[in-house]
């Protein structure tokens, strides 16, 4: 299926971050996006199911004209109802299982992992692709656990076929390890939204990605 296929070619993974941001998260989006950006995961923590959907309806339609496909965190309902490319799941958030009976499998569900168990469990589960979490310490997710390090990305690479992305604390300094570790795709919220140009914090990075 093709927007499984576009999984395989990620290299910046944007997340919006409403209260992290330094204008706002439609804004953040449109900057990604023009910095070339394919994939944007819609994250967001607070205010209700009505400003949520709409919010994540515009950014679907951004998403569409720039061909990039739309994840959304935590929620399988929302990304049904704007037709989202699929959904980022976590330990708390609905189960695997329920969530592929609900969305079929024309959707990707991306699923967060913290050990190379949990690695291997999500790709025989049928995970499309998984976030390693956290590399690094970070400051954006106050449950996030102790950082795996670079090894994580290491064994992830040597032991699984689908697509990961690192997440966790990833900036300028330490992209490139990141990258020699064997990530091919970062995600990262804080070292982009909070600075004021967006578009050249994405494009900075996809670069960094690019060139190691
Ligand atoms: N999941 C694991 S770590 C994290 C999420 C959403 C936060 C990443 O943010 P930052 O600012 O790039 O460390
Ligand atoms: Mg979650």
């Amino acid at each position: 299926m093709k927007i499984r296929e576009e999984l395989k070619n990620i290299d910046l993974y944007f997340i919006t971050d409403s209260e992290l941001t330094k204008k706002n998260v439609i804004e953040d989006v449109k900057a990604a996006l023009k910095a070339g950006v394919k994939i944007i995961q819609y994250r967001e923590k607070g205010g209700n199911t009505a400003e949520m959907i709409k919010e994540a309806e515009k950014i679907a339609k951004l998403c569409k004209e720039n061909n990039a496909l739309l994840i959304i965190n935590d929620r399988v309902d929302v990304a049904l109802a704007v037709d989202a490319d699929g959904v980022h799941l976590g330990n708390e958030d609905m189960p695997y299982r329920i969530a592929r009976k609900i969305l079929g499998r024309n959707k990707i569900i991306g699923l967060t992992v913290h050990n190379i168990k949990e690695a291997i469990e999500a790709e025989r589960a049928g995970a499309d692709y998984v976030g390693l979490s956290p590399i690094f310490e970070t400051h954006t997710k106050s449950d996030a656990g102790m950082p795996a390090g670079l090894k994580f990305i290491e064994e992830v690479k040597e032991k699984i076929k689908i697509p990961f992305v690192a997440i966790g604390g990833i900036n300028e300094t330490n992209i490139k390890e990141v990258i020699r570790a064997g990530a091919k795709s970062a995600a990262i919220i804080s070292a982009i939204v909070t600075k004021p140009d967006v578009e050249k914090e994405c494009k900075k990075f996809r670069k960094i990605i690019s060139d190691n």
